[in-house]
């Protein structure tokens, strides 16, 4: 019997610091060695002429999710780890969305039974908090930590979901005291509602007026009132879906501060402009989403951001609503744009156009293409045993064919939808075969895994090393008469 189950050989093997020519032995789903070469194996890949990467671990999408408008995702656990292992991922970590009057604890088994039976891939959740109860922050958001879901989103805009700041301070704190990274949609609601309001009295309501619906200014003071929420308590913040240049300027100046600080961005804001919502028809439908997508010179500055480690990951916020009365279209064909369901599908195609448009035309490195699109949220998210190559990790492998050029369209993507906002565009580098805990979940881009192998992943805590905080005087029990207010 042969000393591993699988060999990948003679590719070119990267992780988030080095590239190697070399193979990989697997053996119980895990990598048991590295070396030069490796003979035996009960099945050999040939990976020669390919790039072998850690699977991509796609940290922010939306599946079998209700919005807080009760609209379902189009995308299950099944179609979305399909699409996002077809997009070169071997696990994600989707949202479990409480809302108003939920029990967290009814919450995360509503998504074990989503997820369980129909996920190919390694799976976690982040949880969504729109109704942070006195018992959901002492009971069950603990017991939610416990079981290995370490991050706790909220969100500063939407009625239905807007926490308002003293309710972000609560859930900020109880995640300091467990260890637990909060996550946040930061966007001022006020100023939204406003725009809304003047734009609904002009006459104003085709989908393009939901890119100027929501000004860059809304997102860049909410972020900055974010991380002044986070540094009173001194507790990690991770910023979703970043775009623009202003939010990035103020996520670079806090985490040289030492704020315990994290951000991404996602394809759709370095790839689609509010043009894109100014198709003919409705078909601007199609790109709107929240934040917007904005201009090409916020396009610019975000890629220097991205270049320059502002941003921990680069994240698809796959939110598929199709264009169709299920999705898009469930309030009428011709809805006013505050009326179409919000958010665009991504997850198969964050890694092939971040690969296309980053490693190929040398605006990153491979390095931090491993980095953006595994290493880094495995870390972030307390995932201890995914996103790199080592022995003892788990065999979650994406091999590239790093040449192939083909033009994105609806058909490679493999989810439950009716478009890709990525139609058309001509991307260089796609994954090829993927692995999951050593078991080929996609080979020569052919799904072979069964609906339902992935398992649920026990996250640990949130690592702050390098991050020293920031301790405000009236904090400080050594500078304000010896009050505790926070732990
Ligand atoms: N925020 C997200 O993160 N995804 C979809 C819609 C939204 O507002
Ligand atoms: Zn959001
Ligand atoms: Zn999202």
């Amino acid at each position: 019997m042969s000393e591993f189950d699988t060999v990948i050989h003679g590719g070119t093997i990267a992780t988030a610091t080095d590239s190697w020519k070399g193979d990989i032995g697997i053996r119980d789903g895990r990598i048991a060695a590295l070396a030069e070469t490796i003979e035996g194996g009960a099945r050999r890949i040939d990976a020669s002429g390919r790039l072998v990467l850690p699977g991509g671990i796609e940290a922010h999408c939306h599946i079998a999710q209700e919005s807080s408008s009760g609209v379902m995702s189009a995308d299950d656990y099944y179609t979305g780890s399909v699409s996002a292992a077809f997009g070169g991922n071997s696990s994600f970590v989707p949202f479990a969305a409480q809302h108003r009057g939920q029990s967290v604890d009814d919450v995360v088994r509503t998504y074990d039974d989503r997820a369980a039976p129909n996920s190919v891939l390694d799976y976690s959740y982040h949880l969504i908090i729109s109704d942070p109860s006195p018992r959901v922050l002492a009971e069950e958001l603990p017991r939610a930590f416990a079981r290995g879901i370490t991050s706790f989103k909220v969100f500063m805009t939407y009625d239905l979901m807007n926490l308002g700041d003293g309710g972000m301070l609560d859930i900020l704190t109880v995640a300091k005291a467990h260890g637990a990274l909060t996550m946040v949609h930061a966007e001022n609601n006020d100023m939204v509602k406003w725009m809304n309001r003047r734009l609904a009295e002009a006459g104003l309501t085709d989908p393009k007026y939901h890119a100027i619906s929501r000004p860059a200014l809304a997102e860049e003071e909410a972020i900055n009132r974010a991380v002044s929420l986070a540094k009173l308590v001194d507790a990690p913040l991770f910023i979703v879906h970043v775009s623009t240049p202003g939010g990035a300027a103020i996520v670079q100046r806090e985490r040289l501060a030492g704020t315990k600080l994290f951000a991404e961005t996602c394809p759709q804001y370095l790839a689609l402009t509010r043009e894109d919502l100014d198709r003919p028809g409705m078909e601007g439908a199609k790109f709107i989403c929240s934040p917007p997508v904005r201009d090409r010179e916020a396009q610019e500055v975000l890629w220097r951001h991205v270049q320059t480690g502002t941003f921990a990951s680069v994240s698809s916020d796959h939110a598929p609503y199709r264009y169709d009365e299920t999705g898009k279209f469930l309030n009428g064909f011709d809805a006013p744009y505050p009326k179409i369901s919000n958010g665009m599908p991504g997850i198969g195609m964050r890694l092939p156009y971040l690969f296309s448009e980053g490693v190929v035309k040398g605006r990153i490195t491979l390095q931090q293409f491993v980095g953006l699109s595994s290493t880094n949220a495995a870390k972030t998210f307390g995932m201890e045993t995914k996103g790199s190559i080592a022995p003892g990790m788990d065999a979650d492998i994406a091999i590239w064919n790093p040449t192939e050029t083909r033009t994105a369209t609806l058909a490679d993507q493999h989810d439950n939808m009716d478009y890709t906002p990525f139609e058309g565009m001509e991307i260089t580098g796609w994954p090829q075969t993927v692995l999951s805990r050593g078991e080929i979940v996609i080979e020569d881009r052919e799904l072979k895994a069964a609906r339902g192998r992935g398992r649920f992943v026990a996250r640990k805590p949130v690592n702050l090393t390098g991050m020293p905080g920031y301790t405000a005087p009236e904090l400080d029990p050594a500078r304000n008469f010896g009050a505790k207010v926070a732990p």
